[in-house]
């Protein structure tokens, strides 16, 4: 398999859906909610997911498609060629503020990522990588991640895991505020990944994240050094949703040790 051929053929097509979804503001969106209220959809996530799913199977009907609008294939397991999609990570942001919204993708063949992107439509900024050649922002090699202390770190986390909740012992979370040097929340995980594989955020949790918002991602943190795992220190499942958590090496064990305790 060529994967230098996929990945012109892969950054092709993010940039052409990148131009179609900047495009998209100067009309009206259609927004519905899916499980839930704070959980939206539009008809541009749709007609993205749509785009793309055409592409591949023109391209090769035998790749199979694991996209979060269901426009692709019914995927049981990850054997043979999967392209793992979000058209859209961050719908609310594409909503609320026409920013921080990342087109999210990863090329899986047996399970084992060979390619993944992460393209903020907004900045026009790719970061993508090949297994084993690297990662790159913008075509500039990403450098491996310098190692740092927790009292350095900047971690990526959704207030709402500092609040009680039946996911995730609060107080320890208390603990990590205290002591790490900042926090953040972007609201696209694909986008705290993107900041975690670039070094400008050391790491980033969350209690429940679908295949599509981490499986590009994945790929580009295993050339970069991240370290990437559920929130019991196993590998992300890749066919459900699963707790997420990546981090620069140096943190990553201790914040699994010391502060993170699931209920
Ligand atoms: P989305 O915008 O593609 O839905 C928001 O904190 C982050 O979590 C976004 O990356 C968002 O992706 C994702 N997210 C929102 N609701 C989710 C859900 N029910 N399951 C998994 N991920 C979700
Ligand atoms: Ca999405």
């Amino acid at each position: 398999m060529d994967l230098g051929r996929i990945n012109e053929f892969a950054l092709e097509m993010i940039f052409d859906a990148g131009k179609y979804i900047r495009a998209s503001f100067s009309q009206e969106l259609i927004i519905e909610t899916k499980s839930d209220f704070k959980d939206i959809v539009t008809n541009i996530d749709r007609e993205i997911e749509q785009f793309f799913v055409n592409k591949i199977k023109m391209r090769d009907p035998s790749h199979k498609i694991l996209g979060e609008e269901g426009m692709g294939d019914n995927i049981v397991t990850l054997d043979g060629p999967v392209w793992i999609i979000d058209p859209i990570d961050g719908t609310m942001n594409f909503v609320k503020q026409h920013r921080h919204f990342l087109i999210s993708i990863g090329f899986y063949v047996d399970g084992e990522g060979k390619l993944g992107y992460l393209y903020d439509v907004m900045r026009n900024e790719i970061i993508y990588a090949i297994r084993g050649e690297g990662a790159f922002i913008d075509h500039r090699r990403i450098r491996k991640l310098m190692p740092l202390t927790i009292e350095e770190a900047v971690i990526g986390i959704n207030a709402s895991w500092v609040i009680p909740n039946d996911k995730i012992n609060h107080e320890k979370m208390i603990q990590l505020i205290k002591k790490v040097r900042g926090t953040r929340s972007y609201g696209s995980a694909a986008m705290e990944i993107s900041l975690v594989v670039t070094g400008k955020l050391d790491a980033y949790l969350s209690m429940r994240l679908a295949p599509w918002d981490v499986g590009g991602g994945m790929v580009i943190a295993e050339e970069v050094g991240a370290v990437t795992s559920n929130l019991k220190g196993k590998p992300f499942n890749l066919l459900t949703h699963d707790t997420f958590l990546i981090a620069n090496p140096s943190i990553h064990k201790i914040l699994l040790d010391q502060f993170i305790e699931l209920k």
